[in-house]
């Protein structure tokens, strides 16, 4: 593939895994300020456009994925493998040399309680963990899957109303907290934050789109690249905890694509300072983990498709944990089957993901899941409406809490996947019925200045990411940090228990739907107030 192949130039490193190349970038600690643009005045970007439909096919032409016989995507080359305890590095190396014939033990990297046994790229990579997870020594076996961040970008607006917010009543929350999460870590794992004012040095490689049209090599580039003004503005740098990224190994997480920052922002826009949009819990703390590449870091060299994978999530879900974040927001998903209770070995399963909830619920943590937003698509062998495979492992463990969208009439919205996991509601937008005015809007890189990948050859640019304004997306990833600002009100307030957060919220949220829990709403609409009066505050 293109992008492997011309990383080359010198500088050229591996990462911890021995997998992935990682880029070549300089981060000098010095930039300007953000350009607010406020509205942005900007193309559609729905469902279904002509621009949505271009960024997934360059999506794919870029990813260097496998395609498994379920149509699910996983990474080549390597397998993740969890040996039980006390086997000898002797059996290990018995049990991976019956299961392929390549296979090695790569060193094992931090924040993981697992190993990568890497494999020839020819091999594949279902048939080894198949194998391997038959093997005694070993507790399970599994393949890499891509997961993406679960969004779907559209118009983007000044934000004028945010109907999402009264909806699960925050002014009375406010009310009765009005630290909002001050002395509360959420780590967000995704595509990182805009945090901080930086000018990127890198080399932009030459690379082909879906249709083989060559975009050209750009050379070496300083970008300008702003936190956003609204998230971490003058001021509020210490607000940003132990910053994490995992998909280029070190500890600045960029965001270059827009859904972290936007998803930090419904957890925790700067409020009531006159500008701009308002957050849920405001004044909590944000950990960056970055586990999802963006196109441009497909494109700057550091990932090899877009999104994520299981091992990279299941480590940043332990580093979150470990650094002392109190609340997780995933807004994050793949799809798979409906049994991973019962038939973990399924290759399209994430054990190594369940691994590592269970062990941050164990460390204190509440974690919040991207319901799913497969509702109209059909994944086969799985069909349409498929099971999202990270809020499915959420609905069995007590601490994790897996969250569909609803639409701006709390209504489902027609995206937000549904089944026996939902468990609570929350605002993710919809502008089927609604147009623009239905979305969720917070402060994000406007995209016009930061996608050059979708313009024409002749057009493409370097990107900018230090210019600013209201964007709207919708989607379970929206829905989710609703939920993980509620939680980091409720840990505040002194429930440290993530087992008596999910009660809580589950207990007071409003019912909608068919009466009492449904596959639709799950337990209902959060309610930020109820919440916290369910401790006995009365306001
Ligand atoms: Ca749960
Ligand atoms: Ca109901």
């Amino acid at each position: 593939m293109v992008i492997a192949t011309c990383l080359v130039a010198a500088g050229l490193v591996l990462d911890v895994s021995g997998q992935t190349a990682v880029g070549v970038r300089r981060i000098v600690e010095a930039g300007l300020s953000a350009v607010e643009a406020g509205v942005i005045a900007g193309e559609s970007h729905t469902p279904g456009s002509r621009e949505a439909l271009k960024r997934a096919r360059l999506a794919d032409a870029l990813s260097q994925d496998r395609v498994g016989r379920s149509g699910i995507r996983y990474a080549s080359g390597r397998v993740i493998v969890k040996f039980r305890d006390q086997i000898a590095g002797g059996s290990q190396l018995e049990a991976i040399r019956s299961a392929s014939p390549s296979g090695a033990l790569a060193p094992r990297a931090p924040h993981a309680d697992f190993d990568i046994v890497t494999i020839d790229p020819v091999e594949d990579p279902e048939e080894v963990a198949r194998a391997l997870g038959q093997e005694p020594a070993v507790e399970y076996a599994q393949v890499v899957h891509r997961i993406h961040a679960l969004f779907v970008p559209n118009d983007p607006l000044y934000a004028s109303a945010q109907w999402n917010l009264p909806m699960i009543n925050l002014e009375k929350a406010w009310d009765i907290q009005p630290q909002a999460g001050s002395s509360i870590t959420v780590a967000v794992l995704d595509t990182g934050i805009a945090y901080k004012n930086i000018t990127l040095d890198v080399t932009l490689k030459s690379f082909r789109d879906d249709e083989g049209v060559l975009y050209p090599a750009l050379g070496p580039q300083s970008i300008p690249y702003s936190a956003a003004p609204q998230l971490v503005g003058s001021g509020h740098s210490s607000r940003i905890v132990a910053p994490h990224d995992f998909i280029w190994n070190d500890d600045s997480p960029l965001d270059f694509d827009g859904h972290g920052t936007h998803v930090s922002g419904t957890i925790g826009q700067l409020t009531n300072d006159g500008v701009g949009t308002a957050g849920v819990a405001f004044n909590v703390k944000l950990m960056p983990v970055k586990v999802l590449a963006s196109m441009w870091d497909v494109i700057f060299g550091a990932a090899r498709s877009e999104g994520g994978s299981d091992d990279q999530i299941a480590r940043g879900i332990r580093y979150a944990a470990d650094n002392g974040a109190k609340i997780l927001n995933m807004s994050l998903g793949g799809s798979g089957p409906p049994n991973c209770a019962t038939a973990p070995n399924n290759p399209d399963c994430s054990p190594v993901i369940e691994a590592a909830l269970r062990y941050a619920v164990g460390k204190g943590c509440f974690v919040v899941v991207a319901g799913g937003n497969e509702f109209e698509d059909t994944v086969p062998p799985y069909g349409k409406n498929p099971t999202s495979v990270i809020a499915e492992i959420a609905s069995r463990i007590k601490g994790v809490v897996s969250v569909a969208a609803v639409d701006p009439a709390k209504g489902h919205a027609y995206y937000s996947s549904t089944g026996s996991y939902i468990e609570i509601a929350a605002p993710g937008g919809s502008q089927r019925g609604f147009s623009s005015s239905g979305l969720v809007r917070q402060q994000t890189f406007d995209f016009d200045r930061t996608d050059t990948f979708l313009l024409p050859p002749s057009q493409y640019h370097p990107p900018r990411f230090d210019i600013f304004g209201y964007v709207g997306y919708i989607g379970t990833s929206m829905a989710t940090p609703h939920v993980a600002g509620v939680a980091a009100m409720l840990m505040q307030q002194g429930v440290t228990d993530p087992a008596a957060i999910e009660d809580l919220l589950e207990r007071t949220a409003v019912d909608l739907g068919a009466p009492g829990r449904d596959d639709t709403f799950g337990f209902g609409l959060v309610d930020a107030r109820a919440a916290l009066r369910g401790l006995g505050l009365a306001k």
